[in-house]
Order: structure tokens, then sequence, then C-alpha cells
């Protein structure tokens, strides 16, 4: 019997496949969302299949990460979302509306139902109660046109939480402190469900925060129970018919139990430049600090916010920092103005940003040289904010106020009285900034711009495969180091020419000429290789360039599922020593690598100039068909012409991606 949160869920949505941890299951999608920088290929993708209208109980595109409009490219890509949308019967969510994972869980969430998102963070929505996973934009492509999602069963985590906050100390600290306990591959493989007479003290908006950051510790999803905390967060939303109660009924189903007295918490700080370089803030008090960003889809609600305008009263931002508010929605905006939170930060010298990612994708707010930004993001990955050799620290609001206002790292139980904030008794909720579709799709046109590029063909995988080490990298490396974002390469992602010219870029600016010239290569990495974020350009764009094995002693989910939708061999070192003996320019030979793949082989010898090393396949038989046809994409297109009449086949074959383009 079901006893977890996440196995009744999962077992609701169950399509496919015993939900047995390690085994392969597909389960059925309720809901998706794709931001502007992922969504853009994500719809390209949706576009190919013939698919009329979203099979999905709500979809929503939101525009978010891409707000600054240097040229035409951004503004393009939103008005083809926008088209895109109106078409095919999504919801809209126009620039500077917020965060897609703060505006899903104010206005679309909903316990107990599935979400996949194109964004690694989407599982904040576990917050209300939702099984919510990040996806590349293919996966949530397929989930829109009514396609289960396929994953491996994680193991399910009990996190076990008593006590209560004390003053000062928040929801960041608790993901804090698992962060340092568990580091940023504890959670790989695995969901954390939350429990515990604990639970109840936490907000839905704190629990946001939870569940977001469950991302930086690699974990495919977090879950909350729903319990009158969220039935008093779907009312203030309007939205009181949303509510179902789920509580975990034993816990006979998780693997393990960790314990979190949330009592015992004090301030916690995550150093440059890893989410799990986690120490307690007096530690590093007297640091001296330039910027405080507060915002991102991890620490930007109305509470959030209304705690540093209140520690603010009758204060000043310090001189020499520049504090920075970036809130999480328009929804939170208003109502931070309603109660007058507002006009207490901009008197203390705040500057008010616009609803939206900003500075946390590198989208702006880059600090300057040899400079400390503290940030209450989820992610301090090197170079993400775009200054070079930065100096980025994660902490709670509370802690971020308080180095703004004293213009270095403080604990801030030095501010005195600790403001508790409690919802407004009138809270404003503004629905009519979200798009709604038409009941029936308009044949409206689809407005592109010259940003947006067709997608590019990929080629099946040959017999037997020979090429040459293009790059080696160290542990834990980043989708941020493999496809930098930021103001000036973000623009590019519908367009993966242009694109592919920064894989790389801050690790070996010479590796796409490398790559082009040489043909086939490999990309030779260590361990969690691939962390952070969903964005399949981290995939497409070494493809494109003819990367097509990425040899590793360990992957991240996603990016691993993201190689494999677009061709890339994700293999695994038997003897992790293997990784010394390779470097750049070593040759390198699969031999009968297409059979063996099909032949369910889960050892492939690997010739390394005359000798053998031995490498792990951790794929499924289906991966093993997608890696041979090329990518997901071709693999459903021959399944069409094997058997066109077959429902489970989406595309229209004889449409291949983006003919319709200039
Ligand atoms: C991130 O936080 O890294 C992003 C930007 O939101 C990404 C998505 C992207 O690269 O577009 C994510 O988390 O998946
Ligand atoms: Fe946006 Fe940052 Fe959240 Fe990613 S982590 S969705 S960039 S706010």
């Amino acid at each position: 019997m079901a006893t977890t949160v996440t196995e009744q869920i999962i077992n609701a949505h169950l399509v496919c496949g015993p939900a047995v941890p390690g085994e392969e299951i597909a389960l059925k999608i309720d809901q998706t969302l794709t931001q502007d920088a992922t969504g853009t290929l994500a719809y390209l993708e949706f576009e190919s299949l013939g698919v009329p209208r979203v099979r999905t109980q709500a979809s929503v595109s939101y525009v978010d990460h891409n707000l600054l409009q240097a040229d035409f490219k951004n503004a393009d890509d939103h008005r083809f979302l926008q088209s895109i949308a109106a078409r095919y019967g999504i919801n809209f969510s126009p620039p500077g509306n917020g965060i897609c994972h703060q505006v899903h869980l104010e206005r679309f969430s909903v316990p107990g139902q599935t979400l996949l998102g194109s964004d690694s963070h989407t599982p904040t929505a576990g917050g209300a109660g939702m099984l919510a996973i990040g996806a590349g934009g293919l996966d949530v492509a397929l989930a829109m046109a009514g396609q289960p999602f396929n994953l491996v069963m994680p193991e399910i985590i009990g996190i076990r939480l008593t006590g209560k906050l004390p003053p000062w100390v928040s929801a960041k600290d608790v993901i804090l402190a698992l962060l340092r306990r568990l580091t940023v591959k504890g959670g790989v493989g695995k969901i954390m469900e939350y429990f515990g007479p604990g639970v109840v003290n936490l907000t839905v908006s704190e629990r946001a925060t939870i569940a977001n950051m469950g991302a930086e510790l690699g974990a495919t999803t977090s879950v909350f129970p729903a319990d009158r905390q969220t039935q008093r967060f779907l009312a203030l939303q309007g939205r009181a018919a949303s509510f179902r109660p789920l509580r975990a009924r034993g816990t006979k189903g998780f693997g393990q139990i960790l314990e979190l007295d949330m009592e015992t918490l004090t301030p916690r700080i995550a150093c440059p430049s890893s989410p799990d370089k986690v120490k307690e803030v007096r530690e590093v008090e007297g640091t001296p600090v330039h910027q405080v960003i507060i915002g991102s889809c991890s620490n930007s609600s109305y509470r959030d916010l209304m705690v540093v305008a209140q520690a603010l009263q009758g204060r000043q931002v310090h001189p020499q920092v520049s504090l920075e508010i970036n809130p999480g929605s328009r929804q939170v905006l208003e109502n931070v103005a309603l109660a007058g939170g507002l006009l207490t930060l901009l008197q203390a010298g705040a500057r008010i940003h616009q609803p939206g990612c900003l500075g946390c994708i590198g989208m702006g707010q880059a600090p300057a040289t040899a400079t400390v930004s503290i940030r209450t993001f989820p992610r301090n990955f090197p170079g993400r904010s775009g200054t070079k050799d930065d100096q980025v620290y994660l902490a709670s609001p509370e802690t971020a106020v308080a180095a703004a206002i004293f213009g270095e790292i403080a604990d801030p139980r030095r501010l005195g009285d600790f403001p508790r904030v409690a919802p407004p008794r009138r809270y404003l909720v503004n629905s009519g900034q979200i798009q709604t579709p038409k009941p029936e799709a308009p044949a409206g046109e689809i407005v592109r711009g010259p940003n947006i590029r067709p997608f590019p063909e990929l080629t099946p995988l040959p017999e037997s495969w020979t090429g040459e080490v293009l790059l080696t990298v160290g542990d834990h490396v980043t989708t941020d180091q493999i496809m930098p974002a930021g103001g000036q390469i973000l623009p590019l992602r519908s367009n993966i020419p242009a694109i592919s010219e920064y894989v790389f870029a801050a690790i070996d600016a010479e590796f796409p000429r490398r790559a082009r010239e040489t043909g086939e290569g490999a990309i030779i990495g260590g361990e969690n290789y691939g962390q952070g974020s969903s964005r399949e350009h981290a995939a497409l764009a070494p493809r494109y360039l003819g990367v097509r094995v990425k040899l590793a002693k360990s992957f991240a989910r996603i990016h691993q599922a993201n190689l494999i939708n677009f061709g890339i061999l994700p293999l695994i070192f038997e003897n992790p020593a293997d990784y010394e003996r390779l470097t750049v320019g070593t040759r390198l030979h699969l031999p009968e690598l297409r059979r063996r793949l099909l032949a369910g082989e889960e050892r492939l010898p690997l010739q390394v100039d005359d000798d053998t090393v031995w490498v792990r396949v951790d794929m499924s038989d289906r991966q093993r068909r997608i890696i041979v046809s090329g990518g997901l994409l071709n693999l459903t297109r021959e399944e069409y012409h094997k058997n066109p009449n077959s429902n489970s086949s989406l595309f229209r074959a004889q449409v291949p991606l983006g003919n319709d383009l200039k």
C-alpha cells in the first residue's frame, strides 16, 4: 500500500512500470510549464508533432529569463512564444508578470497533480503538494502532446522535520543545512519527502523555498504534504477549490529517514562558488559586501520581501552596498506595495527591479570586479553572475538584509526584534495578467523573427564509432560551464548554430573550433557531470559541434536525459582511475557499437590507442534505441514511418522540424 505522499501521487499517475526504485516508469503528466530560455526550443519541438492542441489539464508558457531587450532577439522570442501559446491552447504569462515557479505556485499549483517543467527548479511546486519535475524541453513537448514522462523510479528519502524556526532563521537555512549534510550530489536518484510534526510550522512559501533548492541536492524532486497551510495558501489565492488533503500514512515507503530539528538551526550561508559550500554565518562575519540581491524563484515571496522591508524600517542601506530587489511575481510586488513595504524599501535606498530572473541567470546585475555579492538565489556556480572570478554567496533574506545594512556579512540576529510577517487580511490577486487560451485554438499566425532558426538535423549512430577526446573536465561541471547563459548568450537560445560558438566558453574558448575541425569527438568528465540547469542547449549545441560521446564518472539526471534525447552517448568509467589516461587528442574507438547497444550489453570495450578501457552503459532499452537513431526526434519519426496509423506516434514525419522557416 502506498504510504508516502510521493507514492500516492505516482500510483495515481503510473502509466507503466513497477514503482520500484531503479526501475523505469512512465507517468501521466497533468500540467506543464516552460520558460522563455528553454521554451523556444521546446515549442519548435512541439510544433513538429502533428498535435493541434496541448493535451494536458494546464500548460503555461512564462517569459521571465530573457527580459533585457538590448536588440530584437529576446523581443522576437517573446512574440513567438505568445503566438504559439494562442495557437496551441497554452496559457501565456508575459514579461514582467514574474518568475515561472513563483507564478505557477500562486496561480496553477494543485496538490496531488503532476507537473513537468523545462526548468530545473520546477520542483518548487512540491511546496504545494505537487509532484513537480524538471526536464529537458523535448520531454516537456512530448508531455504537452499527451505522452507520458519516462524516468527511473527514484528512492524516496523521508526528511522528518520537528520544531519551529527560531527568529531570524528561515526556510533557506533549512535547505542550506541539508546541502551541507548531503552535498550537491546527495539527492541524485532520490525524491525528498518532508514529513513530521515540524512541517505544519512552515507556510507554503517556506516549503517552496526548500523544495526549490532540492534541485541543488541533485534530487529528482521534493514533496510536501497538503495540509491546512496549503488550504490557507490556496484560499488566499482565491483557489480554495483546488485543495485536496494529502499526507504520508506511515513511513514504510521511505528508503531512508533523516531527522532535522528546526529549533536548533542558526543562520547559514553558501560560500563561493557552490550551493553546498555552506558555513555558519558567524564563520564568515565581517567580510565586506558590495551587492545584495533579494529575489529569484527561491526567495521572493510576499513574506520574504516584507521581512526585508520591515528590517529596513527606519534604517538605511549601507553606502557601499547596492541593495536590489527582484520580486518573484507581479502579485508579490502588488501586495508588498499595498502593505506599505515598497515605500519602506524605496526610502531605505533599495533598487526595485521588474519581477523576473534577472541577475540570477546573469541577465544584468553583474557584480563589480573582486567584490562580494550576497544573493538569496538558489545557485552560485562560478561565473554565472556574468563576472569572471565572481564571489557570490547564497543566504536567506534575513542574512541578506543584514549584509545590506551593515555593509559586511553579519548575523541577522544582530538586528534586534524579529519582524514576524503574517499574510495580509486582504490579499490582491490579479490573474488578468495571464493570457488564457480560447477554448478552440484559433488558426492564428505564428510570429517568427529572424532569431528563430530551424532545428538542426542529427545523424544516426554509425555501426562502429571512432573519435577523439576533445576536452577533459573535472568533477561537478555545471551546465552553466558547458553552455553559459548571461545577457549576451541567452538571446541565442533559439539559434543553435550561433549559440554553439559559446560552448565551454569560460573553460576553453577554442573548444568550438577544435570540435568542428575534428569531426566526431568525446568529452571526458568527473563526478556529477552536468549538474544544475535543465537547458537542452548543453546537450544539443555540443552535439551540433560533433560531440557524440560523453564519458564521465557519474552524470546529473536531467543532463543525462538531455544527452540521450539528442543522441549523445553517456558512458560511465567502470574504473574511475581510467579517467587519468584520457587527454585531449587521444583516439577512441567503440567497435560494433550499434549492435552492442541494441543487444543490451552493459559493458563496452573502449579502445584507447592499443589498450581497452571498460565503460558502463546505464540506459533502458528505449534510451538505447534513441541513441542508435541519433536522438528522440529521429526515433519518433522512424516509428511513425514503420506504423503511420499508430496512435502512439505523434510525428507528422513529412514535416521536418523548422521546415516552414526562412
Ligand atoms: C537556471 O536557473 O539555471 C535556469 C536558467 O533557470 C535553467 C534553465 C535555463 O538554462 O534556461 C534551469 O534551472 O533549468
Ligand atoms: Fe530563474 Fe534563477 Fe530560478 Fe533559474 S534559478 S528559474 S534563473 S530565478
